[in-house]
């Protein structure tokens, strides 16, 4: 993942070392985009080991709707655990956003079978996108995630917020909008969570997959990290994975991570980072 790699020695080069919520500070450029053809293989980073299952199981989990940690602990993710309530609550985020985005008549909207249903029988439609940034719902900075919650907002405002899909000549690209990126640890993580759910939505769509495309806003790399980035740099990227999906489940919200297998990923070992909160 050279253009990973690329991004990478951009910021550290050319970012400004500017203050930030967490107070953790940063060095931080504004407005990147990198694009990864998936048939030169499954985008999971080979200069540090990332942890597919915990992937592919927020994603599962974004498609189930859900927006409580229950399931996620079930299956042994704990990514979220820091913003939830005692109940586990996360209040309306990703999950909810895109299976139900709520309407003034106490309706909602499921987002994703719009996008299937495009991708089957629009695909040249220029409105096949789904969006994250529901204003109304939004945290209030003053209050803890927590707080937030027990009001009915999100714990944290969405960071990758507007996927957009594209078919040509039968290829399924697309596109996602990150408001903010933490590009050492959060974005690999968006990197492959897009580039799954791009090849769930073309097996469900009886399409092949094209280019996954990142654009991202405020592009970070946390000042604790520095010293991470400079190893994983001093590392030679490896061959990628190829991902087979074992089985074609009933629609695009039936997958479970078993379903999934990557074939030949050989990563350099995990470059440990904490998360600022
Ligand atoms: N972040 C990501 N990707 C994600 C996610 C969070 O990079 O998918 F959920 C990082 C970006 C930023 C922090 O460093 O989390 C969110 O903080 P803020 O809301 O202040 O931008």
């Amino acid at each position: 993942m050279k253009v990973y790699l690329d991004l990478l020695r951009d910021i550290m080069a050319h970012g400004v070392d500017k203050s930030d919520r967490t107070g953790t500070g940063t060095r931080s450029v504004f407005a990147r985009q990198f694009r990864h053809d998936l048939s030169e293989g499954f985008p999971l980073l080979t200069t540090k080991k990332l942890h597919f299952k915990s992937i592919a199981n927020e994603l599962i989990w974004f498609l189930r709707g859900d927006t409580n940690t229950a399931w996620l602990r079930e299956n042994g993710v704990s990514i979220w655990d820091e913003w939830a309530t005692e109940e586990g609550d996360l209040g309306p985020i990703y999950g909810a956003q895109w299976r139900s985005w709520p309407t003034a008549d106490g309706g909602a909207i499921n987002q994703i079978d719009y996008v299937i249903d495009c991708l089957k029988h629009k695909p040249d439609s220029r409105r096949i996108l789904f969006h994250g940034w529901n204003v109304e719902y939004l945290p209030d900075e003053t209050l803890s995630p927590q707080e937030n919650v027990r009001q009915g907002k999100m714990a944290l405002p969405p960071c990758h917020l507007l996927y957009q899909f594209y078919v040509a000549n039968g290829r399924l690209s697309a596109q996602l909008y990150i408001r903010s990126s933490d590009s050492f640890l959060g974005l690999p993580y968006n990197l492959a969570s897009l580039a799954l759910l791009t090849h769930m939505l073309c097996q469900q769509c009886e399409l092949e997959p094209g280019e996954v495309i990142i654009s991202t806003g405020d592009s970070h790399i946390y000042s604790n990290h520095f010293e991470q980035v400079e190893t994983q740099l001093e590392r030679e990227p490896r061959a990628l994975p190829t991902l087979r999906i074992k089985r074609k489940p009933e629609s695009i919200y039936d997958y479970c991570f078993d379903d999934f297998e990557l074939v030949g990923y050989e990563p350099h070992a995990h470059i440990a980072g904490a998360v600022a909160i």
